[in-house]
C-alpha cells in the first residue's frame, strides 16, 4: 500500500473485475493517456473482455471512448478488437482502432486536442460516465499524482459520475513535481481569466490532480509499463529535413528576426519530427526551451545535453532506453520538464503569446501551401489532426516536414489539390522535404506554387506538377489560385485506380 497514502482510498482498493461489471453498453468513458503514456493498464482488457462476453450472448455493448490522445494495442487495440468502441475521439494512432475506424464499425470525430476539454465541459457528448485514470500515486490528503501524461484528467476527473483510480507502481513515485495542474480554465466564457505563462517553463497552478473521493467506485493497484515503442533509426531524408530545417532557423538568428535561443519550439509525433529534434542536438544551439505536447526521445536528448533549459508538454512519448532513464532518474528532471494539462499545453493563447516555433509532420501539401495531415486520398483516416492544428494556427513560425514521396515512390507528398484540409496557405510558413525547404513567408498563391515545386517535390513529380500549374494558369480570369477543377484531385484518382501517383 506504499503508494496509496490517503486512508479512504486505502479502502476503496478492489479487484479490476468487479468495477467493469458497473459498465453499460453507450457509456461514454473518459480515460487518461496520451501518446502511449500514463493510460490505464487494468480497466481496458477487463472490459474488453466483459464486451466480447455480452457479444457472445448477444447482447449489444459498446462504449465511446475518450482519450487524451493516442493510446496503446492494451486499451484502444483491445476494446477496438471486440468491437466495443462506438465512438472515439480524440487523437488515435492505434492499427486495429484506425482499421476500425476505417471499416465504419467506430465514429470517430477529429477535434483538436486543445479543445476537447472544454466540449466535455459544455456537454457537447452527453454526460461523462466514467473517468478511469492512472496515477504514481495517491498522497496524504488525497490527491492523485499523475503519471507519464496529463492529457484530460482534470476534466475527466471533474466531470464524471464514476472515477477509477489505477495507482502503477511501474511508473515512477518521484514523477511528483514534474506536473503543473491549473484549475483557471473551469470559468466557461464569459468569466474566463488570461492564462498567466509568460515563458515555457513557468509554474501556474498545482503538483496533483483534484478527486472527490465520494465518487470513486474503486482504486486499482497495477504494474505495468507505458507503450514505449523504439523509435525508427534516422534515416538519411530525415537527417537532410532536419538539417535544412536547422539551418533556415540559424539563418533567422542571423538576420536579428529570431533570438540567439530561438524561441519554444514545438515538435510533432512520428519520426520525422523526431530527427528535426535531432538536428538541434548537433547545432551550436543554447539555452533553447520547448513548448509543445509531447516529449520524445529528441527533446530529452536536448534537455540531458544541457541545450534545452525546460521544457512544457502534456506527455511523454518515449522509447524503452528513454522511458528506462526516465523512471530512473525522475526526480533529475524538475524544474526542467512541466507536465500540464492538454487545454494548456496546447493552448491557442499561449502559444500565440510566447511565439512557438511549430514543426509537424504532415501527409501532403498542395502547390499553394494548404497541408492534409490526416487523411490517406481524402476518406482513409491515418491517425487524426492532434495538436498540430492548436500550434500551427498560432505559431510565430508554423512549418511541416515529410519525404517528398511515400510507399515506395508511388505517392508525392506534393500534389495540386490536396484531398483533405487541416491547414490551410494562411496558416503555413514553411514546408520542408529532404529535397528542400520552401520558405512561403510573403508570397502569394502564384508564387508559392514554383518555390513549393523547385524546393520539396520529388523529382519524379516535379514535370507533371509544372506542367498542371502552367495550364492552370491559362485561365485569365482566374489567376488568384489557378486550378483545373477537374483534375485537381487527379494523382489521388490514379493512385486508388492503379496503386501509384505516376502518370
Ligand atoms: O505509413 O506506417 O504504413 O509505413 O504514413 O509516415 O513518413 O513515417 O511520418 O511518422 O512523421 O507521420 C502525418 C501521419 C506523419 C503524423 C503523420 C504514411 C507513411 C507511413 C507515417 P506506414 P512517416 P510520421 C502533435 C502533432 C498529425 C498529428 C500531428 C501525424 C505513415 O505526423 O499523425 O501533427 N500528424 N500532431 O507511408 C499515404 C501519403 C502519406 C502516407 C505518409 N501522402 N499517402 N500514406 N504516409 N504520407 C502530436 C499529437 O498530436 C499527439
Amino acid at each position: 500500500m506504499g503508494r496509496i497514502k490517503y486512508g479512504p482510498a486505502q479502502a476503496k482498493v478492489t479487484d479490476i473485475q468487479s468495477i467493469v461489471k458497473q459498465v453499460k453498453n453507450g457509456d461514454n468513458i473518459g480515460v487518461a493517456g496520451f501518446t502511449g503514456a500514463g493510460y490505464p493498464k487494468a480497466f481496458p482488457t477487463a472490459l474488453a473482455e466483459e464486451i466480447k462476453a455480452a457479444h457472445e450472448r448477444g447482447e449489444e455493448f459498446m462504449i465511446s471512448l475518450f482519450t487524451g490522445a493516442s493510446t496503446a494495442p492494451d486499451l484502444d487495440g483491445v476494446l477496438a478488437g471486440v468491437d466495443g468502441i462506438k465512438f472515439r475521439t480524440p487523437y488515435n494512432g492505434d492499427p486495429t482502432m484506425r482499421n476500425k475506424v476505417n471499416d465504419g464499425t467506430s465514429y470517430y470525430s477529429d477535434i483538436h486536442l486543445s479543445h476537447l476539454a472544454q466540449q466535455i465541459t459544455q456537454g457537447w457528448f452527453g454526460q461523462l460516465n466514467w473517468a478511469v485514470v492512472e496515477a504514481s500515486s495517491i498522497t496524504a490528503d488525497g490527491q492523485v499524482v499523475p503519471s507519464t501524461s496529463v492529457g484530460n484528467s482534470r476534466t475527466y476527473l471533474d466531470h464524471a459520475e464514476k472515477i477509477v483510480i489505477e495507482v502503477n507502481s511501474w511508473q515512477s513515485e518521484d514523477l511528483l513535481g514534474l506536473h503543473d495542474i491549473w484549475y483557471g480554465l473551469d470559468a466557461l466564457p464569459p468569466n474566463r481569466v488570461p492564462i498567466p505563462i509568460t515563458g515555457a517553463g513557468d509554474i501556474i497552478g498545482q503538483q496533483t490532480l483534484n478527486v472527490d473521493w465520494s465518487k470513486v467506485v474503486g482504486v486499482v493497484e497495477t504494474q505495468a509499463p507505458d507503450r514505449n515503442s523504439p523509435l525508427k533509426a534516422l534515416d538519411e531524408d530525415s537527417i537532410a529535413i532536419g538539417g535544412y530545417f536547422v539551418d533556415f532557423l540559424l539563418a533567422e538568428v542571423k538576420a536579428g528576426r529570431l533570438p540567439k535561443n530561438l524561441l519554444p519550439l514545438q515538435s510533432g509525433v512520428g519520426n520525422v519530427a523526431n530527427a528535426v529534434l535531432a538536428g538541434f542536438l548537433e547545432s551550436d544551439l543554447e539555452h533553447l526551451t520547448s513548448y509543445t505536447e509531447v516529449i520524445q526521445d529528441g527533446l530529452l536528448a536536448l534537455v540531458d545535453a544541457g541545450k534545452c533549459d525546460v521544457a512544457s508538454a502534456t506527455s511523454f512519448g518515449l522509447s524503452p532506453d528513454y522511458a528506462k532513464k526516465l523512471n530512473e532518474n525522475a526526480a533529475a528532471y524538475r524544474g526542467k520538464i512541466v507536465l500540464r494539462p492538454q487545454d494548456i499545453s496546447n493552448h491557442p493563447e499561449v502559444v500565440r503569446r510566447i511565439g512557438v516555433i511549430a514543426c509537424n509532420g504532415m501527409i501532403e501539401a498542395d502547390i499553394y501551401g494548404n497541408v492534409n495531415s490526416t487523411h490517406v486520398a481524402g476518406t482513409k483516416m491515418q491517425n487524426g489532426i492532434g495538436g498540430s492544428g492548436d500550434f500551427t494556427r498560432n505559431a510565430f513560425l508554423s512549418a511541416f516536414v515529410s519525404p517528398s514521396v511515400a510507399k515506395n515512390g508511388d505517392i508525392s507528398a506534393i500534389v495540386p489539390m490536396v484531398s483533405h484540409h487541416d491547414h490551410t496557405e494562411h496558416d503555413v510558413s514553411i514546408i520542408v522535404t529532404e529535397q528542400g525547404l520552401a520558405d512561403l513567408r510573403g508570397l502569394a498563391p502564384r508564387q508559392r506554387s514554383r518555390v513549393i515545386i523547385e524546393k520539396c517535390a520529388h523529382p519524379d513529380y516535379k514535370e507533371i506538377l509544372l506542367d498542371y500549374v502552367a495550364r492552370a494558369e491559362r485561365n485569365p480570369k482566374a489567376l488568384q489560385t489557378p486550378h483545373i477543377l477537374t483534375e485537381a484531385l487527379s494523382f489521388h484518382q490514379r493512385f486508388v485506380e492503379s496503386g501509384s501517383m505516376k502518370p
